[in-house]
């Protein structure tokens, strides 16, 4: 899905439309600072092919250390689960992904039909984890090494999130940040956060109100992106007291 840019410090990341039109707000918005600079798209005959020119945010550190955490109490659109129910489609793939983490987890009818739907996999995925209960979760860890790891799919309860976290700002104690954010990032000298991934993030109708920290029921479109952003602070806080 990525690679490096043209430019120096830049990435290039597969062109989704929703995404760039989220970039396109972003760059005009308070936001700005906390998110990648977006520097346009680099377009192909072929659509499958074009890409989002995006700033490198690891491209001021020394052997980085990152950590993807995906905020919000869902993982899907609604409208992807509108879709779902019109003509629920089985996807095989998620079902195996099921699979390999608890056999038992599709029900016997899953089993008999070797699928499950997407919102039946995002659900399960968000419950195995923390994104359910805290708001958040632990996507992936990359280490200073250039090593890393997504065996984070069942990382759910707070002492596991903050063995984790432990871990990453392990022999940094200055880089425990706080922040609104996806991505942390820190080597030996510095730490940032940055709000990353706009794939799903779309503008609500006029009529739509949301605060982020507000139960989600279906049609309401609340995120919890604040329920997660808050309890990892909480986190923090309760690693900064120890
Ligand atoms: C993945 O599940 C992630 O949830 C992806 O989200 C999602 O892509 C995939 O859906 C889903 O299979 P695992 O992490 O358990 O593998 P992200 O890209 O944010 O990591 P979407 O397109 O929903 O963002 P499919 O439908 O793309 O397979
Ligand atoms: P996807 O939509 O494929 O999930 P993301 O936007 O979530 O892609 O990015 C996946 C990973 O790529 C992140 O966890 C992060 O490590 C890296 N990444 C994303 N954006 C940037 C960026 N602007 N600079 C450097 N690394 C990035
Ligand atoms: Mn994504």
């Amino acid at each position: 899905n990525f690679k490096a840019g043209p430019d120096q410090g830049t990435i290039l990341k597969k062109l989704c439309a929703k995404e760039e039109k989220c970039f396109k707000i972003l760059m005009k918005d308070v936001l700005r600072p906390y998110v990648p600079e977006f520097k346009g798209v680099i377009a192909s005959e072929d659509k499958d092919c074009s890409y989002i020119q995006l700033q490198d945010l690891l491209g001021d550190f020394t052997s980085p250390c990152v950590m993807d955490c995906k905020i919000g109490v869902r993982t899907y659109l609604e409208e992807e689960l509108a879709k779902a129910k019109e003509k629920p489609k089985l996807r095989k793939d998620m079902y195996e992904k099921m699979c390999q983490i608890d056999q038992n987890a599709p029900s016997d009818e899953e089993h008999k039909m070797k699928g499950v739907t997407k919102p039946r996999y995002m659900v399960w995925r968000e419950t195995i984890s923390s994104t359910a209960t805290l708001g958040f979760r632990i996507e992936g860890i990359r280490n200073a090494d250039g090593t890393s790891s997504k065996d984070f799919k069942t990382t759910k309860t707070k002492d596991q999130i903050i063995g984790a976290f432990e871990k990453f700002t392990e022999g940094f104690p200055h880089a425990i940040v706080i922040g609104s954010s996806l991505l942390f990032v820190h080597d030996r000298y510095n730490a940032n956060v940055w709000l990353i991934d706009f794939a799903k993030t779309i503008v609500l109708s006029e009529n739509m109100k949301i605060n982020h920290s507000s139960k989600w029921k279906v049609g309401n479109h609340e995120d919890g992106y604040l329920i997660g952003v808050n309890n990892l602070i909480k986190i923090f806080m309760t690693m900064l007291e120890h």
